[in-house]
């Protein structure tokens, strides 16, 4: 839908140069560019985003709220660009300004306001909802500093705050009209049979608003992110009396709030910040969202035909107790009659099983907070053992509120993000509430925009696949089987072939210019990126390649398969294990590369910041995606995904999405190796799994010597020593039980690297048979099982 002829793009690009930015081209910076091309693509979004608004407001169909704590959404104008089809445009009028196009685009700064799998999928849901024509809306926090930058000094993580808001946002549009009182602490008080919350504290919410365009520019949906503000900003009195760091405290104080972004794990001086960021953001919506119902509805009891929530995990989970709160103290409906409204409104997505993970919050703590909110998670408590006689299940017990129970209770339908991680809640941390509320979990296995994720970030196969089965794929992702009619052409395959190697060549250039390292172009690119955690086992990776490099030295004239090992992954501030794990691999990297007996064998490179930018360049170009969490462990993967939807192949355990990425591609496309979920469970059971393991396969013992002789830090052998002890006396995550099995793999997928019309095939197939890995078909699901929301474009 190239609507636009180049001369008016042009003319609108010199428009917003010359009005929005104040420069002629003369002396316009890239800055000056960016922004201006920015605001041209923003004015054609904008013509969508009145049309989808004002088409949601007549229709008054089914709206679809999806609150959460995190999205990673990443650069901004690409997507735009790419979205509106106008690449072609946008290339020709900056080119005639003497700009390049991609320089532009890399000086936008990635918006990161989220940790990983569960904020990029927020991303991608949006894309699709606005893609699908879903009347949608996203509701977050607008975190001042995003997830922090990360930098390496003598190989170890530094953190740094994040500013992408340091220099103006193109994309956002500032509400000052839509500001909300939320409130905080206080007390209850019980006035003529009525129960009210007088809260001792409020603060602000402040909207700005979004515009996400789906593809082709049909529809646009709104992304609202909420900042903090003081209720007053500033005390004349005390600055007249010169205390004027005291004048401006509050809207200091105000603004906290929505500064950072909380890394996963964080500390215990950071909790209560974090539930104010939990309940100030889910309370601004609750409110928003009942605003708008109200303005056109008249009948409360409408609420759960007229609107869906989301949580995405338990973060908003507060929203819960807040909805019945509003309906019940200050809307007058009876207790029970509120609660069923909120049922029928509200669903929770769970994104994790690991314990640690599973957000609980202390009750005195919440009692200070949100002392009325304490009472109603009661009164839920009381409701739901009422009318469920038989078990005690309680969101509140042990003097903690388990947000996970309370969202699960409160849910309409609870949903797990791949067929193993559903059924694995089914049988653990929710198995009683499960049984008593059959019909409650339901499956929504994680998807992908195939727009970010193939057709932006690999303009070369896009077109190789446009021309060989015509554009739909883009917005029909299951029309990649088609593919599966000319893999069989030699001449198709070799293309297909020579895009990946294109994209290896452009990785390569990257990462000389940008890190001072030459990758060898004509290596396996064997690729592990995502947060660093134990249970996605960064350090099985490292070991092994540790053993790889040990047997190349043995023998460095044989035929080895050339590798180029790839990481990239941030650790939470706090999570030294795993802040150590990367300090391993640069000092692994540092010895290897500079090895020259095996340096044209085996390169190792661990990339600084991680973030979805750097994700788009390595997916192109990657061969292998390691995807090898000890199974159970990882929910569902999304990075894994857009690996084969690349056309790179999976080495993996059966655990999260793997199971269904293999059951798509074909077991003999994809390299599956390690314990299952359930043998898992068993081999904890044997008090010394890791020594057996370590005594049964001497490559990883001499792997773990090599950790502690010193052979890595020859400044400070012991570095490592407790590493290595961990996974000999401890290992939970079952590192040295997957060893040898992960190694057999990894030479399985060395041989099939060497017969290269082989390899390609197997790529080819994993590109052509991932279409159902679309974020579009997940939220397809959601509408039709979830929200009973439908599409509102013809
Ligand atoms: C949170 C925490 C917090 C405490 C310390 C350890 C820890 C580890 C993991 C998490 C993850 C929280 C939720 C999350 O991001 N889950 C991810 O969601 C993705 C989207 O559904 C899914 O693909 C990933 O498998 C899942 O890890």
């Amino acid at each position: 839908m190239a609507s636009t002829s180049s001369p008016n793009f042009r003319d609108a690009l010199l428009r917003h140069l010359t009005y929005t930015m104040g420069k002629d081209p003369e002396h316009a910076q890239f800055f000056d560019w960016r922004m201006a091309l920015s605001h041209a693509i923003r004015d054609r979004i904008v013509d969508t985003w009145v049309s989808s608004t004002r088409k949601t407001y007549q229709q008054d169909g089914k709206r679809v709220y999806y609150l959460s704590m995190e999205f990673l959404i990443g650069r901004l104008l690409e997507d735009g660009i790419v979205n509106l089809e106008l690449v072609d445009e946008v290339k020709e009028a900056l080119t005639s300004f003497g700009m390049d196009y991609r320089t532009i685009l890399d000086d936008e700064p990635d918006a990161a306001l989220g940790n990983g799998g569960l904020g990029r999928l927020a991303a991608c849901f949006l894309d699709s909802l606005s893609t699908i024509g879903c009347p949608a809306m996203g509701y977050g926090i607008r975190y001042e500093n995003g997830l922090f930058k990360q930098s390496f000094v003598d190989g170890r993580q530094v953190e740094s705050p994040e500013t992408w808001l340091q220099e103006p946002h193109p994309w956002e549009f500032e509400r000052p009209e839509v500001l909300l009182r939320i409130g905080f602490g206080g007390e209850v008080n019980y006035e003529n049979g009525k129960t009210l919350w007088r809260p001792s504290e409020m603060i602000e919410a402040e909207a700005f608003d979004t515009p996400i365009c789906g593809w082709q520019g049909k529809w646009a949906n709104t992304l609202r992110l909420w900042a903090g503000r003081a209720v007053d900003p500033f005390d004349l009195g005390l600055f007249n009396s010169g205390d004027f760091a005291a004048a401006a405290e509050h809207e200091a104080l105000a603004r906290t709030i929505s500064r950072v972004l909380y890394p996963e794990d964080s500390n215990e001086a950071g909790k209560e910040l974090r539930l104010k960021q939990e309940y100030f953001f889910s309370a601004a919506s609750i409110r928003d969202i009942l605003r708008r119902f109200e303005s056109a509805h008249d009948d409360l009891r409408e609420l759960p035909n007229k609107i869906a929530i989301q949580l995405n995990d338990t973060h908003p989970a507060i929203a819960g107790p807040e909805l019945l709160r509003i309906l019940h103290d200050e809307r007058g409906f009876s207790f029970e009659e509120a609660l069923e409204i909120t049922h029928g409104c509200l669903n929770y997505t769970n994104h994790t099983l690991l314990p640690e993970a599973l957000e609980r919050w202390d009750e005195r703590l919440m009692g200070r907070l949100l002392p009325r909110h304490l009472q109603i998670i009661d009164r839920i408590d009381d409701a739901h053992a009422k009318a469920n006689p038989s078990r005690t299940l309680s969101a509140r017990s042990d003097g903690q509120v388990k947000m996970g129970e309370l969202s699960f209770i409160v849910a309409n339908k609870v949903n797990g993000v791949s067929a193993l991680h559903t059924d694995l809640m089914k049988q653990t941390v929710f198995k009683e509430l499960h049984e008593l509320h059959p019909d409650r979990i339901v499956n929504q296995t994680n998807g992908v925009t195939p727009r970010r994720w193939v057709h932006s970030c690999n303009p070369a196969l896009s077109s190789l696949i446009t021309e060989s089965i015509g554009d739909e794929w883009v917005a029909d992702l299951e029309q990649l089987r088609k593919l599966e009619g000319v893999i069989d052409d030699k001449g198709w395959l070799d293309r297909f072939m020579q895009v990946k190697q294109n994209n290896k060549q452009a990785l390569v250039d990257y990462v000389a210019k940008s890190h001072g390292v030459v990758l060898n172009p004509n290596a396996m690119f064997d690729v592990q990126i995502k947060r660093m955690h134990e249970y996605k086992r960064q350090h099985l990776n490292i070991l092994e390649t540790i053993a790889h490099w040990q047997e190349i030295k043995d023998n460095p004239h044989a035929d080895w398969v050339p590798r180029v090992k790839i990481f990239a992954g941030k650790a939470a501030q706090g999570y030294y294990f795993a802040k150590d794990i990367i300090r391993l691999i640069n000092d692994v990297s540092k010895v290897v590369n500079a090895d020259v007996e095996t340096r044209d064998a085996l390169q190792v490179i661990f990339l600084p910041n991680y973030n979805v930018s750097l994700a788009e360049r390595l997916i192109p170009a990657s061969d292998l995606s390691e995807q090898i969490s000890t199974a159970g462990k990882e929910a569902s993967g999304t990075g894994n995904m857009k690996f084969a939807l690349n056309g790179a192949l999976t080495v993996g355990t059966l655990d999260g999405a793997n199971v269904e990425i293999r059951e798509q591609v074909g077991e003999e496309n994809f390299f599956l190796f390690g314990l299952l979920a359930d043998e898992v469970m068993q081999r904890r059971m044997i008090h010394d799994h890791a020594q057996q393991a370590i005594d049964a396969d001497p490559r990883l013992g001499r792997a773990l010597a090599a950790l502690r002789d010193g052979t890595f830090t020859p400044e400070e052998p012991g570095r490592y020593n407790h590493i290595a002890d961990n996974l000999t006396w401890s290992d939970y995550f079952l590192v040295c039980s997957d060893f040898s099995d992960y190694w057999r793999a990894q030479r399985e997928v060395d041989k099939a690297y060497k017969i290269k019309p082989k390899w390609s095939k197997m790529a080819a197939l994993n590109t052509a048979r991932s279409g159902w890995f679309s974020s579009d078909r997940t939220i397809r699901g959601y509408m039709c099982d979830i929200w009973g929301a439908e599409s509102l474009l013809a």
